[in-house]
């Protein structure tokens, strides 16, 4: 009896898994099993007999079945505890980056426009970019002989067949937004027109899209002494220097009289650009005092009204802040060209409401 109790024992200790331990089960409490064979054979014994063996066999049918479970428990229990040591997760491990877009600098230095001239009291306009004739040119002061239109490299629409209208076309300056604004608003006005303007033009230096921001402020005495203030505070406030030295030369647009082009005091040493000091002078934009066609074409009379205007090219202000060197960066979207130009979003905590981006 103690040899059948120690050897199930040892069987049961010594069972990997659970089909070994069914194994074992069925060898010694089965049907056929050795202690199921002993328990029946209790029939053919003497009364005596039974009284001694019959509690023995059951006492070690209960002590191999309960050996059997707790086998079972401690089985499952390691292969736990496997489990947990080999598929474990490090919750505190920081997350893998990934990279994130930032603003266009195109976007940016519009933004930057804006809130300067915002500062100063001008609105934003915008209008259509597919324009009449009429609007990008004759309300300009740009009659259809003019030699102007031809410099303007302009893209026609197409007009149905027989339909012998002007075409109209893609715009080529945003001054329609601000004749447009005139016609809304009237005088006086004080808006800017920044927004995207096209020529049939591509080289190293002229891409067919690029960005234009115009202004105009009309009232009862605007003078030219206004525009060359309202330039200045422009140019310390987005080239960031405070003694900005500008210089108007006198030059010819259609849309204003007189006109002239404006100058920034700069240096070029070694390849690089400064602004604000030097003996260099860089052009920067146009400008003038609104012609009296072009605000009677915005609905504005002229003997009670006048005001200036001008001009810039916004890629060309964004090349010359952060020192883009290439058109072509404004066309292909490479952030690590960005970068390296040291063009970052995140350092201008005073646009887009500082989004860490
Ligand atoms: C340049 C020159 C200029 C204007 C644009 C303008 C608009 C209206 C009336 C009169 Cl509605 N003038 N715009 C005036 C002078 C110059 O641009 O070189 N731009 C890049």
């Amino acid at each position: 009896m103690d040899d059948l109790r120690q050897k199930y024992l040892d069987a049961i200790a010594g069972a990997g898994d659970e089909a070994a331990i069914e194994d074992v089960r069925v060898q010694a409490l089965g049907k056929k099993g050795e202690i199921s064979l002993k328990m029946r054979e209790l029939g053919q014994m003497s009364a005596e007999e039974r009284q001694a063996m019959g509690p023995k066999l059951n006492a070690l049918k209960d002590e191999i079945t309960s050996a059997l479970s707790a086998r079972k428990a401690s089985l499952a229990d390691a292969a736990l505890e496997e489990r947990l040591a080999a598929e474990w997760l490090d919750v505190t491990l920081p997350g893998r980056p990934r990279p994130r877009g930032t603003i266009h600098p195109v976007s940016q230095v519009t933004e930057e426009i804006t809130a300067i001239f915002a500062d100063m009291g001008f609105a934003v306009a915008e209008g259509p970019q597919i324009e009449s004739d009429w609007y990008n040119f004759d309300a300009l002061n740009i009659p259809p002989e003019h030699p102007a239109r031809q410099e303007h490299d302009t893209f026609f629409m197409a007009r149905a067949a027989g339909d012998n209208r002007p075409p109209h076309v893609l715009r080529t300056h945003t001054s329609p937004v601000q004749i447009r604004a005139m016609q809304g608003t009237g005088a006086p006005i004080r808006v800017i027109a920044p927004g995207r303007v096209y020529r049939c033009d591509y080289d190293q230096t002229h891409t067919p899209m690029f960005h234009q921001v115009e202004g105009l402020a009309i009232d009862r005495d605007i003078s030219m002494a206004n525009l060359k203030w309202v330039l200045e505070e422009f140019c310390r406030a987005f080239f960031e220097v405070e003694g900005v030295e500008l210089r108007f030369r006198a030059s010819h647009f259609p849309f204003t009289e007189p006109s002239a082009e404006v100058d920034i005091r700069c240096s070029w040493e070694g390849g690089t650009l400064k602004i604000g000091e030097g003996n260099d002078w860089m052009e920067i934009l146009g400008s003038g005092m609104v012609h009296p066609k072009v605000l009677a074409a915005g609905g504005i009379d002229p003997d009670e009204w006048q005001g200036f205007a001008f001009g810039m090219g916004i890629d060309r202000l964004a090349m010359l802040k952060y020192g883009i060197p290439d058109l072509r960066a404004f066309f292909d979207s490479d952030l690590r060209w960005l970068r390296h130009y040291g063009f970052s979003a995140l350092d201008m905590p005073t646009l887009h409401g500082g989004l860490s981006r």
